[in-house]
């Protein structure tokens, strides 16, 4: 299987079933097209309908859309658990993992994700902090009802795709020094350690498309002018 994805600094959606496919331990090659550059369309075009990233082909397959990669990935690997198997807590990841993909705007638009960047916190406003509190209303829940008899740290005990939709919205909430309650700082600090994060993390260190501070606080303007 093959997947095509953006910068790892700045491409959210790329993460999402980049890091379930390797917290899982599946097999994939990766093809990185950094974005925002002349050809970037035109190249993602080439694999992607869209032109969107991230996209997996496997074989005469091509799946694109966060969201639909994972669920192409849980069927095939049905032994890997990437949803809970409890159909109570599976109904409720896919209500959360949806919520995510569907939501979030104001967060996703006032904070896009830079993932090497920390910024001091500021006052957010109005429908940001909204967006946070339905956040950690969801976190607070998913482990109390399906998370806290587990020895693991995740939303539903293991990690599963639930935990994927959320990462970016983890490191934006680290990347901006957004205050949460202790259950989901906890749950951010379970995230931001996982093996699979640190793998991403370096690889986004690496990159020789980064920004200096100064362009990336332009960057983010110019994102929340036109989102
Ligand atoms: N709904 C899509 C969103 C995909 C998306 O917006 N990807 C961005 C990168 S994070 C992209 O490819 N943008 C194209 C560009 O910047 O040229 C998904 O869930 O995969």
């Amino acid at each position: 299987m093959h997947l095509l994805i953006g910068n790892k600094v700045y491409s959210s959606w790329s993460l999402r079933p980049w890091i379930v496919m390797r917290a899982k331990g599946i097999a994939f090659d990766e093809t990185l097209l950094p974005l925002r550059m002349p050809d970037t369309t035109e190249r993602i075009k080439q694999h992607s309908p869209t032109g969107k990233v991230p996209c997996l082909v496997d074989g005469d397959v091509t799946v694109w859309e966060s969201l639909a990669i994972m669920e192409y990935v849980a069927e095939k690997f049905p032994e890997k658990v990437i949803w809970p198997r409890d159909a109570v807590a599976r109904a409720h990841a896919r209500s959360v993992a949806t919520e995510m993909h569907s939501g979030f705007m104001a967060l996703r638009k006032h904070c896009p994700m830079v993932i090497t960047q920390r910024f001091a916190a500021k006052p957010l406003p109005d429908d940001v902090q909204a967006d946070v509190a339905r956040i950690a209303a969801i976190w607070n829940e998913a482990r109390a009802r399906f998370g806290k008899d587990s020895r693991e740290p995740f939303l539903y005990g293991g990690f599963t795709a639930a935990d994927g939709m959320y990462v970016p919205v983890v490191t934006r909430l680290q990347t901006y020094s957004i205050s949460v309650d202790p259950v989901s700082r906890a749950y951010m600090d379970a995230v931001l350690a996982h093996p699979a994060y640190r793998e991403w993390l370096d690889g986004a260190i690496a990159e020789p498309w980064t920004l200096a501070q100064n362009e990336t606080e332009t960057l983010i303007e110019d994102l929340r002018a036109k989102n």
